[in-house]
């Protein structure tokens, strides 16, 4: 089938022509000069701990591939945090891979940085629902890689559909102003009476409440309509309207609990980032975060030569000799070569993931996800932001 949207087709992927010209004449002058040495190469983002911790994914695609080529591969499991030295290190001929390096990287890089910024969302308003929105921002063909990071970070759920078939798991979502703009200024109301008698019952009543009117005229009305089956307002109120957002979500609190309706949650969207939902997580039920996730730079991962037929070797500014990371017991990350001792104490991270070619792995989203959480517990990962609360 062709390819109606100019995308990199999964072919062209495993073949390695999805790769930058310069692996290729390598490749070439490699071949022409008989040359394939044996090497291990390791992908790093910084050499030594700085002290701040990212989060590392994208290897079950990695091992996709990098299937069936004759080499032993190790690599943090999916979801560990990581502050220095290799996240993954292959061991082979260097022509088994050398042409697979940029989709390699693509593959870690991005992902990534989307996952550990959807973990300082997560960090930043633990007890809240927190969903990624942010699907809108990127090319349609990675949404489910942004959604899949979000999962991967502890998020509560996501909106896009087609991810959500990928990755087993159901979108959520209510309403956008679209709907209000198709019923009218002046008819919000039927707007929710008719999304409440048209979606099935297990989606929430959340009525998006910033449209036309003030935010607490429309939360108020919004109650009134539904009555107990209003399960919260959004308010997506835009920034050069926003004001103060937290007394502004405080307000409608106030005035939805004066009358009676309590059990009525407040949610928030449009531009929200870990610091504004320090600011709010005491005053509103949840939140959509979008660009604050898939804005994330990418990891800086490069991938280097560290021994060449058994001899240390490193290019300037990088580390010689095959190397093992560890997580010690007060939570650091400890970056050691691969034949020193191991710190006291120190849990070896790198895992294997191919071995001859055969993934020696299995994959799992849920699990990733608790050892991801369980980790930033474990580093204190997000926690010098308190001070913004
Ligand atoms: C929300 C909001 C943001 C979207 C989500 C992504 O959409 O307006 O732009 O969040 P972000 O700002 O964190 O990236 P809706 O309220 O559904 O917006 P609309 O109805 O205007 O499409």
């Amino acid at each position: 089938m062709t390819n109606p949207f100019g995308t990199v087709p999964p072919e062209a992927i495993l073949d390695g022509t999805a790769t930058d010209a310069y692996f290729q004449r390598t490749q070439t002058t490699l071949e022409h000069a008989g040359k394939n040495p044996h090497v291990v190469a390791e992908v790093t983002a910084d050499q030594f701990p700085t002290g701040e911790f990212e989060v590392f994914t994208g290897v079950a695609d990695v091992a996709t591939l990098l299937e069936g080529r004759a080499i032993d591969v190790d690599a943090l499991p999916d979801g560990q945090l990581f502050d220095g030295g290799p996240v993954l290190r292959i061991e082979g001929s260097y022509l088994e891979f050398a042409a697979l390096e940029t989709s390699l990287l693509g593959f870690l890089s991005q992902p990534s940085g989307f996952a550990t910024a959807a973990l300082e969302a997560r960090r930043a308003a633990p007890d809240s629902l927190v969903l990624s929105f942010g699907a809108r921002h990127v090319h349609p063909s990675i949404a489910s890689v942004v959604e899949r990071a979000a999962v991967l970070a502890g998020l509560d759920g996501f909106s896009h559909v087609a991810a959500g078939e990928i990755l087993e798991r159901e979108a959520s979502g209510t309403m956008p102003h679209a709907l209000l703009f198709c019923f009218g200024e002046g008819s919000q109301a039927a707007a929710w009476e008719a999304f409440d008698e048209a979606v099935p019952e297990d989606v929430p009543r959340i009525a998006l409440t910033d449209t036309f009117w003030d935010e607490k005229a429309e939360s108020l009305l919004a109650a009134e309509t539904l009555g107990d089956d209003l399960d919260g307002v959004r308010l997506d109120t835009t920034g050069s309207r926003r004001g103060d957002f937290r007394h502004l979500v405080r307000e409608v609190r106030w005035e939805l609990d004066a009358r009676g309706f309590d059990d009525v949650d407040i949610f928030c969207s449009g531009g929200l980032g870990p610091e504004q939902l320090r600011n709010l997580r005491d005053v509103a039920d949840g939140f959509g975060v979008g660009s604050a996730i898939t804005s994330a730079d990418p990891v800086d991962f490069s991938l280097d030569i560290v021994e060449l037929e058994g001899e240390a070797v490193s290019k300037r500014g990088k580390l010689a000799g095959k190397k093992d990371v560890y997580r010690t017991p007060d939570g650091d990350h400890h970056v050691a070569l691969a034949d020193a001792d191991a710190p006291t104490g120190g849990e070896s991270l790198l895992e294997p993931l191919i071995r001859d070619g055969e993934i020696v792995r299995e994959f799992d989203l849920d699990a990733a996800s608790e050892r991801c959480l369980a980790d930033a517990d474990a580093v204190g990962f997000g926690v010098s932001g308190e001070e913004n609360v």
